[in-house]
């Protein structure tokens, strides 16, 4: 807590490809650490996804792209926040600046927390969200939420429950939704942000790969991939794909969801879950974590290669989910 008041230049940080959740969270605290006079700067790793473009008007968002500049980042800070995130290797090129940092880093998080991340936790698996952390905290420190801050954190609740529909929502989620309407938080506006704004490429896309989706293992397992050909044939981007995933989770018997996306380099996977099916564990095989019943990670072979292994991971731990 002393080290959030007594900061000056604090660094705030999400996890690589940025959810709503960890940058709701960034922006919330972002403003109430501005307007305490301090200078915080909003780290990610590629420019803002246009779908949270509403969140960050006046935010200090900088992109770092190269360890250098991380270095020369962490070397002008004097505390880091690492928000909805419980791995080192998810902060990408700031993960060795960050190892190597004198001041104190503070991990704000709703994961299970994997290996000691750092000495100063707030660490709640029961949260919803990371945002409700973020909101929890403010209201302790007695720091001002304004509106933009409040649809910043509405922003990540709806991200991580699927819209108030998912196993992790509960009264106390709802309970501090309605906090934040009170602070200003404008439902419709963040609901037309996030929702209403595709773009024709990205329902090609979606047509594309809903065609590809196969079920196997007597419809317990929905795959589904993105290629480069199909992002080239419909000028769809990386982030019209971001719910795809979904896509698979919601065919009926559908215990295990297998999401693939060809990346530059590599082959970035996405799991969903019905328990006892657990994705994490699926993606700690990958390089990656998250949440028991959705969690990513990423394989650095081409696409056929990472089908095969991610076939074989499925099958274990359906075998797993069955035993
Ligand atoms: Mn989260």
């Amino acid at each position: 807590m002393n080290a959030l008041r007594e900061c000056h230049r604090p660094l705030l940080l999400g996890h690589i490809q940025i959810d709503g959740d960890a940058l709701g969270a960034a922006v919330a605290l972002s403003r109430a650490l501005r307007v305490r006079g301090c200078a915080p700067c909003v780290v990610l790793e590629e420019p803002t996804p246009k779908i949270f473009d509403f969140l960050v008007p006046e935010e200090t968002v900088l992109v770092i792209t190269d360890e250098e500049s991380a270095n020369n980042l962490v070397a002008a800070a004097d505390l880091a926040i690492v928000l909805d995130n419980n791995a080192w290797s998810r902060l990408g090129f700031m993960e060795q600046a960050l190892r190597n940092a004198t001041f104190p880093v503070i991990c704000i998080d709703h994961h299970p927390a994997l290996v000691p991340f750092s000495a100063l936790h707030f660490v709640d698996t029961r949260a919803a969200a990371t945002g409700l952390l973020v909101l929890e905290l403010l209201e302790e420190l007695g720091w001002p939420l304004d509106a933009m801050g409040a649809d910043a954190l509405y922003t990540a609740f709806v991200n991580d429950t699927g819209w108030f529909r998912w196993s992790n929502t509960d009264a106390r989620v709802f309970a501090a939704a309605e906090r934040l309407l009170r602070a200003g938080a404008k439902p419709e506006r963040v609901a037309a942000a996030l929702g209403q704004r595709e773009s024709l490429a990205g329902k090609k896309l979606l047509g594309r790969f809903l065609e590809g989706v196969t079920l196997s293992h007597n419809g317990r397992l929905a795959l589904g991939c993105v290629t480069h050909a199909m992002f080239a044939s419909t000028g769809a981007t990386r982030a019209d794909s971001e719910d795809f995933v979904n896509q698979l989770r919601s065919i009926e018997g559908v215990e295990i969801a297998a999401f693939l996306r060809e990346e530059s380099s590599g082959v970035k996977l996405s799991f969903r879950t019905r328990a006892p099916a657990s994705a994490l564990r699926l993606a700690l095989q990958f390089e990656g974590g998250g949440h028991v019943l959705a969690a990513g990670g990423r394989h650095l072979g081409p696409l056929q290669a990472t089908l095969d292994a991610v076939n074989r991971a499925v099958s274990e731990e359906l075998e797993r989910a069955q035993a």
